[in-house]
């Protein structure tokens, strides 16, 4: 079985009228927080797999930066995984994500914001391992697994309190893809005994039915991860 994404060349997938369309690459964390909305949210949707490396004109004609996640609904396009987000969640109020209160929104937005410092330690710490430089990176991993610890633990079973918020699905593709740096460095693994919080609710958070419907597991992130860097990336691999 694979996954096929559309590369350069393939003919444009009709339009749906009425039906929000996702533009998405299966292995991609960014793409993942759109879809985990969608399915939190139970918004009808299609979706269309893009080969990224070979992409296909009407892909770029939708989004410049050629960049997934992106939404396309009637003549609507929105892109950028936390704009998408914001759109689909304004534009169906249901099971809410982003708070009302102005501060508490600051606060998850930051949290959100800051965690671009711990998804590019996915590429540094594996770059680092292999030049015997991970001290630092490792370390600054650390203290951001921390300082999401800290705050899980005011904040109870999820980000969200007792339900999930927007940080919940805006972090969780990187959590999902934990084994692709503990496997390099086994000092960034989340355990129990140093993270009670955070490890908690990883296993909470795979329990949702949302985050069961967009899993990939270790293997399927592993072989991807490889082949990117290996320069030609298998977006069609299913790893069973
Ligand atoms: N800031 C963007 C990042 C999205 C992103 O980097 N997506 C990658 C796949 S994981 C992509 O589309 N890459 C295609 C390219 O760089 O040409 C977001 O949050 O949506």
């Amino acid at each position: 079985m694979s996954v096929k994404h559309l590369p350069k060349g393939s003919p444009f997938p009709p339009l749906t009228p009425g039906m929000m369309r996702m533009y998405n690459m299966q292995f991609c964390p960014f793409a993942q927080r759109t879809k985990l909305v969608l399915e939190y949210k139970e918004i009808p949707h299609e979706v269309v797999n893009v080969n990224l490396k070979y992409k296909p004109d009407w892909f770029r004609a939708r989004n410049p930066l050629g960049l997934v996640p992106t939404l396309e609904l009637g003549d609507i396009v929105v892109n950028e995984s936390n704009v998408c987000n914001e759109f689909l969640d304004e534009l169906y109020p249901n099971r809410k994500l982003i708070p009302s209160d102005i501060v508490r929104r600051a606060r998850d937005r930051m949290l959100i914001e800051t965690f671009g410092q711990v998804t590019g330690l996915f590429y540094e710490i594996p770059k680092s391992v292999a030049e015997g430089t991970q001290e630092r990176p490792v370390k600054k991993w650390r203290r951001h697994m921390k300082r999401y610890e800290n705050e899980l633990q005011q904040r109870g079973e999820y980000f969200g309190g007792g339900s999930p918020c927007m940080v919940d699905f805006a972090l969780w593709p990187w959590f999902e893809r934990l084994g692709v740096i503990t496997v390099i460095a086994p000092e960034t693994d989340v355990t129990s005994e140093e993270y009670p919080h955070l490890s908690t609710w990883i296993a909470r958070m795979m329990e949702l039915p949302a985050v069961k419907k967009t899993y990939i597991n270790p293997r399927g992130h592993i072989n991807f991860f490889k082949t990117l860097r290996e320069g030609n990336p298998d977006y069609d691999y299913v790893a069973a």
